[in-house]
């Protein structure tokens, strides 16, 4: 028998356009997705070809890396769900639910993921709506994953959401105003985020967002790193349109079959 996703996630995520789930998984988990991703670097960094893979140093001008590993100066490392760590966190049986009710099929794939290391000293990423980089047809819905691997305070730079943004269009985003932003950063500054709640987390907690909930995360003033894993998935079927709009295709979306009639695919 399906089971439902729980009713308050269920109404938190159509008034709100999120929810939390506290301890949705042990923190060896994410602990995991960090050796993995830091093995990563460190390869690619020495000129090896990992497969998949896309690494995107800090390109924030000051940006001095508190330490002297190759991962110090990355910002965020995309394209590793069919690595295993990362695969078999998108097998978990507790996502089922949620990720069937709110995309509304069981043909699911999961498209994008990236791994955020915000060191200390990295900015955050301004507010935005994550629909804005996702030219599909059909638009949404689309579902994002964001998996604390370390606690997220305002000081090291958490997430900030803004409740009910979820049920706006997608705005106008124009690039990050800030001199040398991470390469792709752009911004809403047409509306009122006045609104706007942190998202405190703790390792192993996850936000279910949709794509159209206006959220940012603000710089790490810490002096550790503030990690996360982020997934996107949608409909089996939906059609990447980055090609016909930019004139290229998108250099991080990978469309991997994640469910089909309801079961994982291996
Ligand atoms: O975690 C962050 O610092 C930003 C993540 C984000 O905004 C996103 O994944 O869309």
């Amino acid at each position: 028998m399906a089971i439902d996703i729980e009713a308050g996630q269920l109404q938190r995520y159509r008034v709100d356009g999120f929810f939390k789930i506290d301890s949705f998984v042990d923190p060896s988990v994410g602990q995991a997705m960090l050796d993995d991703v830091v093995d990563v670097v460190r390869r690619h960094h020495r000129g090896e070809h990992v497969e998949h893979v896309v690494v995107m140093p800090e390109a924030q001008p000051d940006f001095a890396a508190a330490g002297e590993m190759p991962e110090d100066t990355i910002s965020k490392v995309f394209r590793l769900h069919r690595r295993r760590a990362f695969a078999s966190f998108l097998r978990n049986p507790a996502l089922v639910p949620i990720m069937t009710s709110l995309l509304g099929t069981d043909d699911i794939d999961c498209f994008l993921s990236q791994f955020i290391f915000k060191n200390p000293g990295a900015w955050g990423q301004p507010w935005h709506q994550d629909s804005y980089y996702f030219p599909f047809a059909p638009s949404r819905p689309v579902v994002g994953l964001w998996l604390a691997v370390t606690e997220a305070t305002l000081e090291n730079g958490c997430l900030h959401v803004l409740p009910g943004s979820h049920a706006e269009p997608v705005h106008t985003h124009i690039p990050d105003r800030r001199p040398g932003a991470n390469h792709g950063y752009m911004e809403i500054i047409d509306h009122d985020m006045s609104g706007q709640v942190p998202s405190l987390m703790q390792p192993g907690d996850l936000l279910v967002f949709d794509s159209h909930l206006m959220h940012r995360s603000t710089d790490n003033v810490s002096d550790g790193i503030r990690a996360a894993m982020v997934f996107h998935v949608a409909a089996a079927g939906t059609v990447d349109r980055t090609e016909d709009v930019l004139g290229r295709p998108s250099p991080v979306n990978d469309w991997v079959p994640l469910m089909r009639a309801g079961a994982f695919v291996d």
